[in-house]
């Protein structure tokens, strides 16, 4: 089905939302102002653009510790993200979870996750529930290819094939699990293979062709919310900086210049950039105000933050549950 020009503006603008955002972090993050660890999501905005974009307002997604972009494509506030990262009372988890929980049940973002595979039984529960309650609820579930290697996986995909759950777990095969690359870790090349064991749909995508994830992904999803249980969606892309923002050389110890080069060709957002130009559906100068206006967006983030105060040290043991 062809896209109309709407969805793919709406698509190009999430992707660049995502870019900048994380562009920003960077910049912030070597200057020290951004405490902790930020893991970097550029490279890889087509998955969580492409495939939030077929959400409603009250599904559910579950992240990763590499969450910016699912969370943004969900639809969460740039200020409340930007002062959570600066570890400001204003953030969405009141500047205590910091990069890698930011959660927000409003808007249906139910945590990211500084555990490898973390958000899988967080993202099964959440579908049994849906489908306990009666509702039409569907959770999506992001995680790594290293994550796919977990006990969690199995049990979580096999817990949701099982019961029929509306879940759609979407793996995001960066080809790296910190520095260990996928042919280390795994012997096969199609992580959506995995999903005969549990008598599901597997499917292997472009993770860089936006298009293409918003189609694989809408089908997913409507099958699950119309009680035909999950699928395993494989997106094939690349993280363009190093697992974190203290990796050494950002990563080039175990991958080369070439090959970082090669995928930095294949950007998601130029390719998209190249359609909407080729088919005349918006103008050079229209897609340089979508870029003006999201800097203006993040610039705005970047000054609530730091006018926002710090938690107090007597707010320490508030909002916080083990
Ligand atoms: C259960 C668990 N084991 C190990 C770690 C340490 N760790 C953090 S990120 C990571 C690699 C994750 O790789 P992947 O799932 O492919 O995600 P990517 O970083 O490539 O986005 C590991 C092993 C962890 N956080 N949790």
């Amino acid at each position: 089905m062809e896209l109309s020009r709407e969805q793919l503006l709406f698509l190009y603008t999430t992707m660049v939302k995502i870019r900048l955002f994380e562009e920003r972090i960077q910049d912030l993050y070597a200057r020290g102002v951004v405490p902790g660890l930020a893991h970097l999501y550029v490279g890889q905005e087509a998955v969580a653009a492409g495939v939030c974009a077929q959400l409603e307002p009250r599904d559910y997604i579950t992240s990763t510790h590499r969450g910016h972009g699912h969370v943004i494509a969900k639809g969460a506030q740039l200020k409340y993200m930007m002062a959570e990262l600066f570890g400001k009372k204003t953030g969405y988890c009141k500047g205590k979870g910091g990069s890698m929980h930011i959660a927000d049940v409003e808007i249906g973002v139910l945590g990211a996750n500084g555990i490898a595979g973390g958000g899988i039984p967080i993202a099964v529960g959440a579908a049994l529930s849906s489908k306990m309650r009666g509702t039409d609820q569907v959770t999506v579930c992001f995680f790594g290819d290293g994550s796919s290697n977990n006990g969690v996986f199995h049990e979580g995909l096999n817990l949701a094939s099982v019961n029929r759950l509306p879940v759609v777990f979407v793996c995001e095969n960066n080809l790296y699990g910190i520095s260990v690359s996928q042919k280390q870790h795994q012997l096969i090349e199609d992580i959506s293979v995995r999903s005969i064991a549990y008598s599901m749909p597997g499917v292997t995508v472009d993770g860089n062709d936006v298009v293409a994830v918003f189609q694989e992904a809408g089908k997913a999803i409507r099958r699950a919310r119309a009680g035909e249980g999950p699928t395993l969606l494989e997106c094939k892309t690349y993280r363009w900086r190093g697992h974190h923002e203290g990796d050494p050389n950002q990563g080039r110890r175990y991958r080369s210049m070439e090959e970082v080069q090669q995928w930095m060709e294949r950007c998601p957002i130029k390719r998209l950039e190249q359609t909407l130009l080729g088919k005349r559906i918006a103008t050079r100068k229209r897609l340089q105000e979508i870029w003006e206006s999201t800097r203006g967006e993040i610039d705005s983030a970047v000054q609530y933050a730091q006018e926002s105060p710090f938690p107090q040290p007597q707010d320490l043991y508030e909002d916080v549950y083990s």
